[in-house]
């Protein structure tokens, strides 16, 4: 299953939120965060291609292409590949289940760590309207969380066939600055019990765009982050445990020490 020479092998890769057919994918980056790791599974975590940019026009330049190519060659050379979509890459939701050239899609997927750990791995938007009305749902009690999850996906197959575009959550989250930091906790919390309702260790997910690791909620709470700010992947090493990279800090940390293998020889720590 060799891939690329020199590139860092883990067992798996985690990636969400490049949005793909954006000004705003950090293209360029990611494809070197591609050569520098090569993954027995990946999982592309949702919001892959931005379904709904393209759709207001085109725009899908060369780098955008070589990514693309770039994780279809991992496919090629061995990877497997799992494809969950979230709501900006929500037209591959029609292909739930089906395997496409070697990429298989799902709505979730539950991951066994090395460790036998197991973790539900989802996009998250599934949650976006009881994250909006958590204060009223928590008012009516437990049937109204279902409820709002029920609606939610059936409001938002009503909305795409009508043609208006999905709400999203981080794009409200980013008007209402102040509400963002109580926002982002309750989707937090909310994921982690979904992950506690599939009796997993955890949840590993994306689309608020805030990467980070955790375990304030009972369980393992994981977002991959994105690769329209902030440029961050999670990897899962081959004990099972699980490591947020974030790309920029790496590679600024590479051009700051020109040789890596002098400073590994001096027994310093990477
Ligand atoms: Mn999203």
């Amino acid at each position: 299953m060799a891939q690329d020479m020199n590139a860092i092998r883990v067992r798996t890769l985690f990636l969400s939120d490049l949005h793909l057919g954006t000004k705003g994918c950090q293209a360029g980056a990611l494809l070197d965060f591609l050569k520098a790791y090569d993954a027995d599974t990946i999982y592309l975590v949702g919001d892959i291609v931005d379904g709904w940019k393209l759709k207001a026009g085109w725009y899908w330049p060369q780098a955008h292409n070589d990514v693309v190519q770039k994780l279809l060659r991992k496919v090629r050379k061995g990877a497997r590949l799992i494809y969950l979509p979230g709501n900006h890459d929500e037209f591959l939701r029609d292909y739930i289940g089906v395997n496409l050239g070697g990429v298989e899609l799902a709505d979730y997927a539950l991951h066994e760590a090395a460790d036998g750990k197991r973790y539900l791995v989802i996009h998250g938007d599934q949650f976006d309207l009881v994250v909006r009305h958590a204060r009223w749902l928590a008012l009516l009690g437990d049937g109204a969380y279902s409820t709002a999850l029920f609606v939610n996906t059936y409001l938002n197959i009503l909305r795409r066939r009508l043609g208006l575009t999905y709400w999203s959550l981080s794009a409200w989250a980013k008007l209402k600055v102040k509400n963002a930091v109580n926002y982002i906790g309750k989707f937090e919390e909310l994921l982690a019990a979904e992950a506690q309702r599939h009796a997993a260790d955890g949840v590993i997910c994306g689309h608020i765009h805030h990467a980070i690791m955790h375990d304030r909620f009972g369980v393992a709470y994981v977002n991959t982050g994105d690769w329209v700010e902030s440029c961050t992947a999670v990897v899962e090493h081959y004990d099972g445990s699980f490591q947020l990279v974030r790309w920029t800090e790496v590679q600024l940390e590479r051009v700051s020490e020109p040789s890596l293998d002098a400073a590994r020889i001096s027994g310093r720590a990477a």
